[in-house]
Order: C-alpha cells, then structure tokens, then sequence
C-alpha cells in the first residue's frame, strides 16, 4: 500500500475573507486547557494582531498543570458585554464541540464562529471550520495559517507552537511513519531558535514530591481486568487532603500504565462529584479499540488513541458499565 502523506489543505477562501475582513476577534479555547490549546490560543492572537486585528484571548480555566500556570495571567475567563461592543468574531483553537469551552459557551451566542481543530469527533459546532484530525497539534495548524498568511514567526511564536506540538506528540512519541511533515515543522521551530532539550525540563519538571506520590497511590489503587487488556485508575475528592498538587496525574500515569504488556485500554476515572465523573480514554498503538468512539457513545469525544467524556454518574457506576464496553470492544 502507497504511504499516506498528509499536507494541510489550503485554507478556504470564505474562512480567509472573514478573517481579513474582521476587526475584533476572540480568541477561546477549551476548558481544563493543556499546553496545545493556550499555545495555539496565544499564536492564534499573536498572527491576528500582525495582520492588524484586535484579539483577545479568553479561556475559562482551570489553569491547573503546571507547565501551563505561568501563561494564566494573559487570559481573559469570561466573555464580557463590554467584549461583544465591536461586534467581534469567535475563534476557536483545539476544541470543535461546545461542550468543551464550558462556561463561555453562552456568551459567544450569535456571534460568527470559526474553528480550528484536530480533534476527530464531538458535535461540530460554529459557522465556518478548518478541521485536520491528521495534524498531530492545533498550533500545527496555527503554524499553518502564519504561511497561509504569510506572517513571519517570531521566536517567542515558535516556542509557544512547539509547546503544544510537544505536549500532543507526547514529545515525538506519538508521530507515525510516512509523517515526516511534522518533523519538518518541528525542525523549522527549531532553526527559528526552540531548544527542546530545554522545552523537556519545562514540561516534564516542575512537579512536586506530593504529585509523584499521588500518581504511586493511583498505580497501586488501579485495577487490572479483562485478562489484563484494560486497566482502570480512579480518584476521589478526598484524595485532595491526602495529596497537596493540582498538577493531573493522567499523563504520567497513562504512560506508565500502558508501558505494562498486554495492555491495550487504560481508563482513568476521576470522581468530581459524587453523581459527576470525568473519564480519561487511552489505548495503545497495537489495539483496534477507538476510544474516540467509545467517548462519543458517553457525549464526550476525542482520537483514536485518546479521548474524554464527563457524564453524572458516581465512579463505581460508569467503572461497571465502561467495563462491559470494552468487554464488547476488544472481542
Ligand atoms: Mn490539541
């Protein structure tokens, strides 16, 4: 079979004129932000403020994991009326269903939407969209759109596209053969100044001794099921008196949960109230299980290989019925 290369369609004209056209744009993103949604946000605002715009950049929060705490201060958290007056145009970066950019959802209503997203499924929404399930990072796309306008990148751009690039790439470990169009992109960020020897401490460091002994007591409190194809890890409100960190466990516990052989589905299961459990999805590179899928049927959504879904039900209850699912799944 002839190797899939991917290159981004060229951006369409109707979303280009909008876009020149405006004036006064808003620049949103998802909810519980990682570092590809602020950074793709924040290039997002800085090519439109080269092409003369007015941005402003709005995320309603939690800033919670650690590498992205420092970028807090530059986001607005709410949608204000005062925002609205020039009639401004929405875009929004790394997410394609409302759902996900949570309270601000309501104060954008009316307002001419764009999204530029990489995320497979969810419930589209907004008036015009630039949707590449194939680009490994949102600021990928937003690297893009400074070519499609021909916007020349900065250095402090480039560190904030290759922030998300390897914060979603899981620093490279995530990209498929035949994809040596990322690594071009990530070469070029690079020879504008990245160092991502330097990029490694900032994601990977920073974390506090309590945050390395939540993620021990999440691995010893998981379970293995289905003859050890999936795994499931839970955490509780009262965990928080236990352990001082508002750093989410989930990415070095995903790691190391599917570095065990034979997995194939981790499922990690955070209690955030007591009928509301937010559901992280992963699975790994040999399995046929599409967790996006699996996200989709409980109204969340996601990839292939990682997804999430909230839904109002206590922990022991979705852990019996997703266990069923993938029972079914892994056939
Ligand atoms: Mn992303």
């Amino acid at each position: 079979m002839a190797p899939e290369f991917f290159s981004f369609p060229p951006l369409p004209d109707d979303i280009r004129k909008v876009i020149e056209d405006g004036f006064s744009f808003l620049v949103i993103g998802h909810i519980s932000p990682d570092g590809d949604c602020l950074s793709s946000q924040i290039a997002m605002g800085a090519l439109l403020e080269d092409l003369g715009k007015k941005a402003t950049l709005i995320n309603a929060g939690p800033f919670e994991r650690s590498e992205i705490v420092h970028l807090a201060d530059r986001f607005h958290t709410k949608v204000t009326n005062e925002m609205k007056a020039d009639d401004p145009i929405v875009v929004v970066v790394d997410c394609s269903s409302i759902e996900r950019i949570g309270s601000l959802a309501e104060g954008i209503e009316g307002l001419t939407t764009i999204i530029f997203d990489h995320h497979a499924s969810g419930e589209l929404f907004g008036d015009y969209r630039y949707i590449t399930p194939r680009s490994i990072s949102t600021t990928l796309i937003i690297m893009h759109l400074y070519k499609e306008f021909g916007v020349e990148i900065s250095p402090e751009i480039a560190d904030h596209l290759f922030f998300g690039f390897a914060t979603d790439s899981g620093f490279f470990r995530f990209i498929n053969a035949y994809r040596g169009d990322v690594l071009h992109q990530a070469a070029e960020l690079v020879d504008l100044g990245v160092s991502p020897n330097e990029m490694a401490d900032r994601i990977h460091g920073g974390k506090n001794l309590d945050y390395i002994k939540y993620v021990g007591k999440l691995i010893d409190r998981s379970e293995v099921l289905l003859d050890g194809r999936l795994i499931i890890a839970s955490s509780f409100i009262r965990d928080s008196r236990t352990f001082d960190t508002t750093d989410r466990p989930s990415d070095m516990l995903y790691s190391m949960l599917l570095a065990i052989k034979g997995v194939e589905v981790v499922l990690y299961l955070k209690e955030l109230e007591a009928q509301l459990t937010e559901i992280g999805f992963r699975s790994s590179h040999q399995s046929p299980v599409d967790v996006g899928e699996l996200a989709k049927q409980l109204g969340g959504g996601g990839h292939r290989r990682a997804a999430g879904a909230t839904v109002n039900e206590s922990v022991e209850s979705i852990r019996d019925r997703l266990i069923l699912l993938v029972k079914e799944l892994l056939h």
